[in-house]
């Protein structure tokens, strides 16, 4: 079982529920997007993925469906994101042989432990901070934690997420993870597009 590989540096990775928000950012710039809908109905989840997954391939960016690995593959993703519940029952050997990259989230040191022998495309790191956006089991693993697993995993690619905001994104950047997930950063922002613009410009004077 091998998945696809992604570049290291997903960039700015924003993590939206709905085909709108994905309009918008595509429309913006953003190359890697995360599409996680809560609490719909089927028919509407479908409906979403299917012209999410379209928008993005117009746009020539690279759309991960959250927990759908189903409607992922039959809709043709770029990728696939599961947590570690979702690992346990998703078909995983179906979404590497349809060619979807697979990233997964992490939250210790055990976690990864337990990640690494799938090889996925990328490992999330959260939370990085505390979050208001998702009730987490576990704590923020903080900055030097994050530096600690993305120095570990060497080339595989890193994904921070979990409370990160722009004032906190030169931090986060600098324990050199691969890409910043952001909700509320983006979703909650006064001026969204400026929001995206500034975090867009951090990561360039990062590289
Ligand atoms: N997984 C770990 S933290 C998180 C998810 C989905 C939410 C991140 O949201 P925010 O608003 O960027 O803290
Ligand atoms: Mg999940």
């Amino acid at each position: 079982m091998r998945f696809p590989e992604v570049p290291f540096a997903l960039g700015l990775y924003p993590v939206v529920d709905s085909v709108q928000w994905i309009e918008r950012l595509l429309n913006v710039g953003v190359k890697t997007l995360q599409l996680r809908i809560k609490n719909a109905n089927s028919d509407v989840i479908r409906e979403d993925i299917r012209q999410a997954i379209a928008l993005t391939k117009q746009f020539d960016a690279r759309l991960f469906i959250n927990d759908e690995w189903r409607l992922a593959i039959e809709y043709q993703a770029y990728g696939v994101h599961l947590g570690q519940e979702d690992l346990l029952e998703a078909d995983l050997s179906a979404i590497a042989q349809a060619g979807l990259r697979l990233g997964v989230s992490t939250h210790s040191d055990e976690e990864i432990e337990r990640v690494l022998p799938l090889n996925p495309s990328y490992i999330a790191l959260g939370p990085v901070y505390t979050t208001q956006t998702k009730e987490m089991a576990m704590p923020p693993q903080g900055i030097t934690k994050v530096a600690e697993h993305v120095a570990k995993l060497k080339t595989i690619p890193t994904v921070a997420i979990g409370g990160i905001s722009l004032e906190r994104a030169a931090d986060v950047l600098q324990t050199g993870v691969g890409s910043i997930a952001v909700v509320s950063a983006i979703t909650q922002a006064t001026d969204w597009r400026a929001a995206v613009a500034s975090f867009q410009q951090l990561i360039a004077e990062q590289r």
